[in-house]
């Protein structure tokens, strides 16, 4: 009895030593998925398409009637959005067909990243 309860002990001292080994090596772990929450942070792109009303390249406002976005599950519609870049307006007018990128500036607002005409 007595001897394999020393037997056990000695097994069990090894076994201790790298569970407190393995530490630092899981602290280390850690920092690649601090990196892969800050690549979440960024804003999402949604990719739209539609067709100009009305430019205000002053105000850095433009008039869509926009086809479906599905990625935001947006159905058509006629909305004014906020360019970030006002320049981007400066060669769009309306009944130009545009392609846009829309990310969200903050929780439910989203405004314009990228605009350009798209055909004819
Ligand atoms: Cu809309």
């Amino acid at each position: 009895m007595g001897k394999t309860m020393i037997h056990k002990t000695l097994i069990c001292i090894p076994m201790a030593l790298m569970a407190l080994t393995s530490l630092p090596a899981a602290a280390d772990m850690d920092m690649p998925m601090g990196m892969h929450m800050d690549s979440h942070a960024q804003a999402k792109t949604h990719e739209g398409k539609g067709k100009i009303n009305s430019v205000d390249a002053k105000a850095g406002k433009i008039n869509l009637t926009h086809e479906p976005i599905a990625s935001l599950d947006w159905p058509e519609m006629t909305m004014d959005f906020t360019v970030q870049d006002k320049a981007s307006l400066a060669n769009l007018k309306p009944g130009q067909k545009v392609a846009f990128k829309l990310i969200e500036a903050r929780p439910g607002k989203y405004v314009i990243s990228e605009i350009k005409a798209s055909g004819k």
